[in-house]
């Protein structure tokens, strides 16, 4: 018998010889499925303030321009990435997911983002961090747009079928912390007292200020790595 006629009897049966593919999935030197590519914000920003008017962030839930580079919308294997806008006076309501979110700010002002009750105003440069199943509303209380990069691990956790989501029953959830300048953990130390209980870091924000700080003092130090 043909090893051809012996995978098409076999087949049917729901079985497959690997022989058939095995120089598909073992192979000496990777083969990313993925391309770099460059997203310029001059070009994007303008459809990013045009979808204003296309919708509000109450009826898309959250405004987000994809940077897709992925048939499932990835803009790598394992992360999405897209840019995201609230405008005067919106909230993007509150809810939790599995998957974890970074968030660069690009134009920032009078707004905040709140992670479990802690309100985190949002600056130029600032990062703010919402880890898994941690609850998060978007709101802008100043009279411009609200533009910030997201980037979540959501190929990831689809991968691990880990994907599932909660709605807050209000728009905004309870705010503990009113000033996210009072965190104790803002200088990136922590207690050595302090119950881990979290599975997660303290930390939701790095504020632009203190990361420029910091690479200007490595500056001082010597070349930069290349
Ligand atoms: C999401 O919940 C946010 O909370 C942003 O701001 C982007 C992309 C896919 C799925 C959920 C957010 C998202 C998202």
């Amino acid at each position: 018998m043909q090893t051809k006629e012996f995978t098409e009897k076999v087949q049917p049966h729901g079985v497959l010889p690997l022989w058939e593919f095995f120089n598909d999935i073992v192979f000496v030197e990777p083969k990313p499925a993925v391309s770099p590519k460059l997203w310029r914000y001059q070009e994007i920003r303008p459809f990013i303030i045009e979808a204003g008017d296309v919708i509000s962030t109450e009826d898309a839930e959250r405004r987000v321009l994809i940077l897709e580079n992925t048939p499932d919308h990835g803009i790598t294997h394992t992360l999405y990435a897209g840019i995201q806008t609230v405008f005067p006076g919106e909230v993007a309501r509150c809810h939790r997911h599995t998957q974890a979110a970074i968030r660069f700010i690009i134009e920032g002002g009078d707004a905040y983002t709140a992670v479990d009750g802690e309100k985190l105003y949002m600056e130029r440069g600032d990062l703010i961090m919402t880890p898994s199943w941690t609850w998060h509303d978007h709101n802008n209380l100043s009279d411009k747009p609200i533009i910030w990069l997201d980037c979540l691990d959501l190929p990831m956790a689809n991968y691990l079928g880990a994907t599932f989501a909660e709605f807050y029953p209000e728009p905004n959830q309870p705010i503990d912390v009113e000033d996210d300048t009072s965190n104790p953990y803002s200088a990136g130390m922590r207690p050595l007292s302090d119950d881990a209980e979290s599975p997660h870091s303290p930390i939701y924000k790095y504020p632009y200020g203190q990361s420029r700080e910091a690479l200007e003092r490595m500056r001082g130090q010597g070349d930069p790595d290349p």
